[in-house]
């Protein structure tokens, strides 16, 4: 299959490559028209109160259960210099995430923002524990799972469900709006075996100063700071540039993320060249549906 976005390639330079991808495939329907527009124009979107109350406390429970007591059926990532947990991966196939993963008004976004069925391609939670956490290095998560998982196209995104509330003080999300339209092909070559170290700490398809500063003067300068209360839903394109910080506070920032693919968007050889990454960081449509129809 061609390669309309290729990355670690042996080329050392970083490479900016047009988004030949729409944005968004489907016709309007669950967002409003407004959540529609900016989510094409700056790459994400925040839904308010996606969750309500009890389902919000469901969920508050089981992640410190999960925090705690992780067993067998989840993957544990911990942070690079300690067992602290950082991150727990493949939980859309267990309550209460299975459920969440089909809430109705989250599959009715997918289907519109994927233009079609779609499945749960990765499912995690982000802990990041009060005074302990680092954060998260600018990345674009396609140019990952373009070059690691094989996924052809920009057709796919997150649904970053919070926990917690997100502050300015608890290491929250930060965006550079707009830079989901232009692909950054990034130097280096993908080491065997690398989302193992990835996970705690991305070091291959990370920018470098001078393409952070082109990104971010094709954005009017912007970083965008994603404060969000517990139980809202942060929508974001999968090729939106982004990172965080370390958590300095004594909050705790935890957040459910479920990333929809559209079925049409399939995972094919990874273009980086190596084995495919896991099932638990990269599922495949047959393996497990959301319940998206
Ligand atoms: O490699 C991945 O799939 C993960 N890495 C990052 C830095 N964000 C998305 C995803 O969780
Ligand atoms: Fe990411």
């Amino acid at each position: 299959m061609r390669d309309l976005y290729p990355t670690r390639t042996a080329s050392r330079e970083f490479k900016f490559i047009d988004r030949v991808d729409p944005v968004v495939y489907g016709t309007p329907g669950a967002l409003t028209q407004y959540q529609r527009d900016a989510y094409s124009a700056v790459g994400y979107t925040l839904i308010q109160g996606l969750l309500n109350r009890e389902e919000l406390d469901a969920l508050v429970d089981v992640a410190d259960g999960m925090f705690w007591d992780h067993d067998g059926d989840c993957h544990v990532v911990t942070e690079p210099d300690s067992d602290i947990v950082r991150s727990v991966f493949g939980i859309h196939g267990q309550p209460p995430f299975r459920e969440l993963a089909g809430n109705r008004k989250l599959n009715a976004i997918a289907r519109e923002i994927c233009g079609g069925d779609a499945y749960v391609h990765q499912s995690r939670i982000n802990f990041k524990s009060p005074m302990q956490s680092t954060g998260w290095t600018w990345h674009s998560d396609f140019e990952t799972w373009h070059a690691e998982d094989g996924m052809p196209r920009m057709r796919c995104f997150s649904a970053m469900i919070c926990i917690d509330a997100n502050t300015h003080y608890n290491g929250p999300l930060m965006v550079i709006p707009g830079s989901h339209k232009t692909f950054l092909s990034c130097p280096g070559e993908t080491p065997d075996a690398n989302h193992v170290q990835h996970l705690a700490a991305q070091v291959v398809g990370v920018p470098d100063a001078a393409s952070m500063e082109t990104m971010l003067t094709n954005a009017g300068g912007a970083i965008d700071i994603i404060t969000a209360k517990a139980g809202d839903v942060l929508l974001f394109d999968c090729n939106l540039m982004h990172g965080s910080g370390s958590n300095v506070s004594p909050w705790r920032r935890a957040n459910l993320t479920f990333v929809f693919n559209a079925v049409e968007n399939a995972l094919v050889e990874p273009f980086c060249g190596r084995q495919h990454r896991p099932a638990h960081v990269a599922s495949k449509p047959s393996m497990m549906k959301a319940g998206v129809k």
